[in-house]
């Protein structure tokens, strides 16, 4: 079984401070939450821009100016949206492609969302495909329901996508697929031999659901886009709380974390050129 691979999910759209007191919205901030992330463990941020009154954008300047902020302070990998919120337009979600990130989040089908709708036409998820493949961005697949795996598979026989693929399991959602283990293990036998995959338990799910992830040799995802609770009914300090207490379970029963350079080797990601290495980071 290979080490953990930790994404931290950092802002999320949905999200608000009123909700959650600590949530990050500027880029100054998100990237102060990323460096705690990574130092409590995490390998990947996965981020969604806010603007200063606290609402989701896909502004390019504004994940430009977080990109380059975390990249400044820590070496994790950047892994931006390509969801936004529901009502972002197909042009503002690829926004943040342009920045050739090391990868991004393509969710692969439509679905419900709470009362609403997060739409993924056909032509849209090939759209984006084919621009992280020009650009060299590995996809993260945004998994809500069964179907979205046959439409991720569809884009490497497409030629839209390349294998190693890399998929998350997004469970738990209200009006999609619903947080058990039995749904992720399904889902896991669903996908190719040889990808790698990761959970997002939504809410209350998102423990037990790392808990199944970290002894069936997946990967996990923790932060205030999926969950802001510690325990029932006690707010979290930080995203980087829940990613400590995720590394400190994974390695009592002995599942090392991934750095990120050791995630980047798992997930064979694609060298790109970093101002700072891991070594640099570390003080090395
Ligand atoms: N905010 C959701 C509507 C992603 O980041 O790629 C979509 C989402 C998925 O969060
Ligand atoms: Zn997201």
């Amino acid at each position: 079984m290979s080490e953990l691979i930790i994404t931290a999910a950092l802002t999320g759209a949905e999200v608000t401070k009123e909700q959650q007191p600590n949530l990050p919205i500027s880029p100054e901030e998100i990237a102060q939450v990323a460096l705690e992330c990574y130092e409590a463990g995490a390998a990947i941020v996965h981020v969604h821009a806010r603007l200063p009154d606290g609402s989701p954008t896909q502004d390019l300047q504004v994940y430009r100016e977080i990109k380059e902020r975390v990249e400044a302070i820590c070496p994790v990998i950047f892994q931006p949206s390509t969801g936004g919120a529901v009502w972002h337009s197909a042009e503002e979600r690829l926004q943040p492609v342009l920045l050739d990130p090391e990868m991004a989040t393509l969710s692969t089908g439509t679905v419900n969302f709470g009362r609403d709708v997060f739409s993924n036409p056909q032509d849209f998820v090939e759209e984006a495909a084919r621009l992280m493949q020009e650009r060299g961005v590995k996809p993260e697949f945004e998994i809500f329901e069964t179907g979205m795996i046959a439409s991720a598979l569809y884009l490497v026989r497409q030629g839209l996508a390349a294998e190693p693929l890399h998929f998350n399991f997004v469970l738990g959602v209200p009006g999609a697929m619903p947080a058990s283990v039995r749904n992720l293990s399904f889902l896991v036998d669903s996908i190719p031999r040889g990808a790698t995959w990761t959970v997002s338990g939504i809410g209350r799910h998102e423990t037990t659901l790392a808990l199944a992830a970290i002894a069936m040799g997946g990967h996990v995802r923790v932060g205030f886009e999926d969950n802001i609770y510690l325990h029932r009914g006690v707010l979290a300090e930080s995203s980087a709380q829940l990613v400590a207490r995720i590394a400190r379970i994974a390695r009592e029963v002995g599942r090392e974390i991934a750095s990120p350079a050791r995630a980047r080797e798992i997930l064979g990601l694609r060298p790109k050129t970093r101002e700072m290495t891991e070594k640099k980071a570390e003080g090395g």
